[in-house]
């Protein structure tokens, strides 16, 4: 064995000599027609040109760029991830392609802890569609992919692609390069040499096809599986009750009076995981509201969730938050919030709400036709969360599978408002999707059930089917992984 990488142009030389470059026309993965095609599969021949092969497109991978483990994009860069793997004593995951879609570790083989950072080992990169679809259920394992290595980039938007979600491209060459070699050993005639060069600056930009992208959002891990990713005492602990209790409902108790609050919350309780108010609509609130509450929440093992959309700036939540006449704080597990002031509400409502171990839900999208929570705003919400995970849970969501970079981190919690059996709306704008569609197509986690619940001639009856409901689509979900 060579103890220093080989150099690139005996690399392209040696791949030329063994055909895996071949001229003529060509059909590419992404649909568009190609008058180079390189087929790596075939340096399983070769020991000798895949070990060097392996040693120099991991010397590819500056040192600043930290990793604990390598993944291969099945199936031609496997035996390049292997070699790496053993030679680099790297331990290695495999991605089992034969699953269609993914979500619980079974689609990933071998040993990992979530939070750990995965290296990505392609062969050659066009649109970055296959690394994406590395990439995304390793992600919703809970592993962190930031970069891929590849052989060959085809220098057709995939450095682009995969950086546009969220993956450093390293590449060992680029496709005009190994053209330029081959055409200077006068491997190639000029001919083909021009077409080549035509066929790239034709072809900048390969989108990721819609199919990929439908396959990148799905999903996810097991609830049991997110608690332990949860950096936040209350949202790890929502998912532990939804685990516990099988339920991911959210009862929307926008009754009249505190009285009718807690007899709801008394029926209602072993159906839900969380506990909806409005404090602000009850006349009949007193100070010792939270604490019965509470004792109600504690009995039926579910949290609190006042719906009190803070929206000012950081100094004054903290003292909405705190203070007034409901003291939010001392009773509520979980307070939400807008972010169109910016991150110090997030701040502001932290400086409060950590110490005493409670969570906040970001508001990423409203239910309500026409609302202006949408494209950058949610974007920014995911953002600021990012920042916060410590303090934000999640987020209040309508279609957290179609966010851009989707699926976001498992740690996240989705809750949904705007359910019912049927899909429709109020005369104010409310808008209704079925527990299923929230759940199963719009990839949220859990469902805010309101109306459908309280206005029912038997609530408790009715939580029971919207959680059977809500708790099935759920299932649904694990099982189609
Ligand atoms: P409904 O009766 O199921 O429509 O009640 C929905 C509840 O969720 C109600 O308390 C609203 O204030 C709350 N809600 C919502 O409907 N839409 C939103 O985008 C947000 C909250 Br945020």
């Amino acid at each position: 064995m060579s103890s220093s990488p080989p150099s690139m142009e005996s690399l392209i030389l040696q791949l030329h000599e063994i055909s895996a470059v071949k001229f003529g026309n060509f059909k590419l993965k992404s649909g568009i027609s190609s008058p180079i095609y390189i087929d790596l599969r075939l340096i399983v021949s070769y020991p000798s040109l895949l070990r060097q092969i392996s040693q120099t497109l991991i010397s590819a991978v500056p040192s600043s760029t930290p990793y604990d483990l390598l993944c291969g994009v099945p199936y031609t860069a496997l035996p390049i991830a292997t070699c790496i793997s053993t030679s680099r004593d790297v331990p290695m995951l495999m991605r089992r392609k034969e699953v269609k879609d993914y979500g619980t570790a079974k689609a990933i083989e071998g040993d990992f802890t979530p939070g750990q950072v995965c290296l990505i080992i392609e062969d050659l990169v066009t649109s970055g569609a296959s690394v994406l679809e590395t990439a995304a259920p390793l992600r919703a394992a809970g592993l962190k992919v930031c970069d891929a290595v590849v052989l060959i980039d085809r220098e057709q938007g995939g450095r682009e692609n995969l950086e546009e979600n969220g993956i450093r491209l390293h590449a060992l060459f680029r496709l005009s390069e190994m053209v330029r070699v081959l055409k200077e050993k006068g491997k190639v005639a000029e001919e083909t040499v021009a077409a080549v060069m035509r066929f790239l600056e034709e072809n900048r930009r390969v989108a990721v096809p819609k199919v990929e992208k439908e396959k990148v959002r799905v999903k996810g891990l097991g609830f049991e599986e997110r608690a332990k990713l949860s950096k936040n005492p209350t949202g790890k602990k929502l998912f532990e009750v939804m685990e516990k209790k099988k339920t991911n409902l959210c009862l929307a108790a926008d009754v009249a009076t505190a009285k009718e609050l807690l007899d709801i919350a008394e029926k209602v309780g072993p159906e839900i995981c969380l506990l909806k108010t409005h404090v602000d609509i009850l006349p009949d609130f007193t100070p010792d509201f939270g604490s019965k509450l509470r004792s109600i929440a504690e009995r039926h093992n579910f949290l609190i969730f006042e719906d009190r959309k803070f929206a000012d700036i950081g100094n004054t939540v903290t003292m909405q938050y705190e203070g007034g006449i409901f003291h939010i704080l001392d009773w509520a597990d979980i307070v939400n919030a807008h972010i169109i002031s910016g991150p110090g509400i997030v701040d502001g409502l932290k400086l409060k709400g950590l110490p005493r171990g409670r969570g906040l839900l970001l508001l990423a999208e409203m239910s309500s036709a026409g609302n202006l929570a949408k494209g950058d705003y949610t974007a920014a919400a995911v953002k600021i969360a990012e920042d916060h995970s410590d303090f934000v849970i999640g987020f209040i969501s309508v279609n957290p599978a179609s966010w851009p970079g989707a699926p976001v981190n498992p740690a996240f919690i989705q809750a949904t408002p705007g359910v019912q059996m049927v899909t429709g709306g109020d005369a104010l704008g409310q808008q209704y999707n079925t527990p299923k569609s929230v759940i199963y197509d719009r990839g949220s986690d859990i469902i805010i059930v309101g109306r459908g619940i309280i206005k029912a001639a038997n609530p408790a009856e009715a939580a029971h089917e919207y959680r059977l409901q809500g708790w099935n689509a759920y299932l649904a979900k694990c099982s189609s992984n």
